[in-house]
């Protein structure tokens, strides 16, 4: 077998997956337009792509029922003790885990073809950017893995024969006996499902899902839970965060990056449009953030991704037109509803409900239907460059210097619409104490207060304890250079159960007295929490908002507030020993300053 791979590492791989999946064939990919046309004719063939009649190159899939979202209870971080993994992470040692990983990957690929992805994370070449190969038995994962990063034979010559990636494995875990008719998504069951991640080897190892982060093994298995562990090595960020960059009618940069947990409106932020006239918003990433200290001492982000996977349902012209036109072509579309004449649809799109559709099960639907026609986790992936308000420097190799960083959650009562950090420590302060209630969208109970620390809960590949050690740290290098940190809540709701804050378009308010803040030129009220707005501070010019509301919206009540300290100190509790002292002090300081 000559596969002409000149690094021996992963020619050495290769071979030692194949004799140990044994596919049919082995296909390396090479990130080609070509390629990708060719893989969708297999997919349109045998893989249950329809293609759509009203979007030029885009295609609709439809998972197993079982296969529709990332599974946390079957995500690992497999390190040598628990204690490195840390209480929020699954933990199981690598020796057993591989054992039971082996004996499941052993013959997995039979009847199927072996595709090796070259791939890299953040722009080719980059010094912030990591390669990695996933070996893949998917063409579904091939194709999305051509829009989400960067594929291309230009990688493996980047490595050259002595070049370090990551060894990404990903298996759908569905042998096929001779002569045995495919499944339309092949997968495996629940409990033979398993995210494993060997952070002390780089290495990951998934079996038995298709479906997003489980499958597309660049994304939050390695641009997140094992970059987080590099991070932390080699003194960087690896952060669930949205890139944007902030124009002001002077012509003021100024760059932001915010992380929020599910649910929160994270896309639609990062695309937003400003209603302040003259305020221009540009995209550079909705979903993560690599972040490296520059030679000036500050803060570069890149985004390392290369096209957006974002949850469709809820996307409109009327919460996100930015992200609806970057989906009029050349997007895979996975779990909507199909429309009789060849389009997508699903729940929360603009104008009216089609009067029958096909849901994401195959099935008839109308809008008598008790089911709904889009699953709630159904997915667009398109490509980050077609977003029309994608930054133009988004592929900087350097990245952008970070000004802003925001933390926040969805509350529907306590929390004010925005208040600054007193100091960086303050800032960690309030990123290891996000905390957002529960929706519909969540899987659980409803309207149910969870703790999502820097919205990193489900992808920090170590103790969380040590990585709220490793922002302090970072802290201490970036010094008066630091970006400033501030936390939001676009969701607070009055006593009648109404959003006081108009949200989307009207965000834009908060992050101009965000940007004033920096340049000294608004003032602030000091709080218990921290730094709110003057009672002037937010620009309220053209919406029509009661001052009453206004007033509900910054409010500060100390006794709500108390009654939050046992839920923090719990939440706290859980980190044992690992908890920095400098955290410890925060809360002191805090429960303090509520008196
Ligand atoms: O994404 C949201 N953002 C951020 C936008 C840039 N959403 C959607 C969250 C689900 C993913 C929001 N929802 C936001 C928000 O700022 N705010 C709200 C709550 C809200 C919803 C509707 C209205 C006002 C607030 N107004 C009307 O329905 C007219
Ligand atoms: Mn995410």
């Amino acid at each position: 077998m000559n596969l002409n791979i000149k690094n021996e590492k992963l020619n050495r791989w290769i071979k030692e997956v194949s004799e140990l999946c044994q596919p049919d064939s082995i296909y390396i990919c090479n990130g080609s337009k070509e390629e990708y046309n060719q893989m969708i004719e297999l997919l349109i063939k045998n893989g249950g792509a329809i293609p759509l009649k009203k979007r030029p190159n885009s295609y609709l899939f439809r998972s197993d029922p079982s296969d529709v979202a990332r599974v946390e209870d079957r995500t690992f971080i497999s390190t040598s003790s628990k204690e490195e993994a840390g209480p929020t992470n699954n933990w199981l040692g690598p020796a057993e885990l591989k054992k039971t990983m082996l004996g499941l990957y052993k013959g997995c690929m039979k009847g199927r073809t072996m595709y090796v992805i070259p791939f890299s994370m953040g722009p080719i070449g980059s010094p912030i950017s990591k390669i990695g190969i996933e070996i893949s038995d998917s063409p579904y994962v091939v194709v999305n893995m051509h829009i989400m990063t960067r594929v291309s034979s230009r990688v493996l010559e980047l490595l050259g024969e002595n070049g370090e990636f990551i060894p990404c494995l990903h298996s759908i875990g569905a042998p096929l006996a001779h002569g045995q008719k495919d499944a339309q998504w092949p997968c495996a069951p629940i409990d033979k499902k398993y995210i494993s991640h060997f952070p002390e080897e780089n290495l990951i190892w998934s079996y038995g899902s298709g479906y997003g982060g489980n499958a597309l093994l660049g994304k939050k298995c390695l641009a997140l839970r094992i970059a987080s562990v590099m991070a932390r090595r080699e003194g960087w960020l690896a952060e669930h965060m949205l890139i944007l960059r902030l124009t002001n009618p002077e012509g003021r940069q100024y760059h932001i990056a915010a992380a929020f947990p599910s649910a929160c409106g994270k896309t639609n932020l990062a695309m937003m449009m400003p209603s302040i006239p003259g305020w221009k918003c540009e995209c550079i990433g909705d979903d993560i953030a690599w972040m490296k200290i520059g030679a000036d001492g500050r803060l570069y982000s890149i985004n390392p991704e290369n096209g957006f996977f974002g949850v469709a349902p809820g996307t409109s012209y009327s919460t996100n037109p930015m992200a609806m036109d970057t989906l009029k072509g050349n997007v895979i579309f996975t779990n909507c509803a199909l429309t009789d004449d060849g389009d997508v649809w699903w729940e929360g799109m603009d104008g009216d409900e089609p009067v029958h559709a096909i849901d994401w099960k195959g099935r008839d639907w109308t809008p008598e239907s008790v089911h709904e026609a889009a699953h709630p986790n159904a997915r667009f992936t398109a490509p980050a460059s077609q977003c029309p308000v994608i930054c133009k420097d988004w592929e900087k190799p350097e990245g952008v210097p970070i000004d802003i960083i925001i933390f926040g959650g969805r509350r529907s009562e306590v929390v004010p619409l925005v208040y600054e950090a007193y100091n960086w420590d303050h800032g960690v302060f309030l990123g290891a104490t996000a905390a957002s209630e529960t929706t519909a969208a969540n899987i659980g109970a409803v309207g149910f207060l969870r703790y999502d620390p820097f919205a990193m809960k489900p992808f920090c590949g170590y103790n969380m304890g040590d990585y709220f050690q490793h922002w302090l740290d970072m802290g201490g290098k970036l010094g008066n250079k630091a970006p400033r940190i501030f936390y939001v809540n676009w969701f607070r709701k009055n006593s009648d159960g109404k959003f006081l804050w108009p949200g989307f378009s009207d965000n834009s308010r908060v992050l101009k007295w965000m940007c004033q803040r920096i340049d000294g030129k608004a003032g602030a009220q000091e709080t218990p929490i921290g730094l709110v707005p003057d009672k002037e501070g937010i620009d309220l010019n053209g919406l029509d908002i009661p001052p009453d509301n206004m007033r509900e919206l910054m409010m500060v009540n100390t006794d709500e507030w108390k009654a939050e300290i046992p839920n923090i100190e719990k939440h706290f509790s859980i980190f044992g020993s690992r908890l920095p002292e400098r955290l410890k002090l925060q809360l002191k300081e805090f429960i303090r300053r509520l008196g």
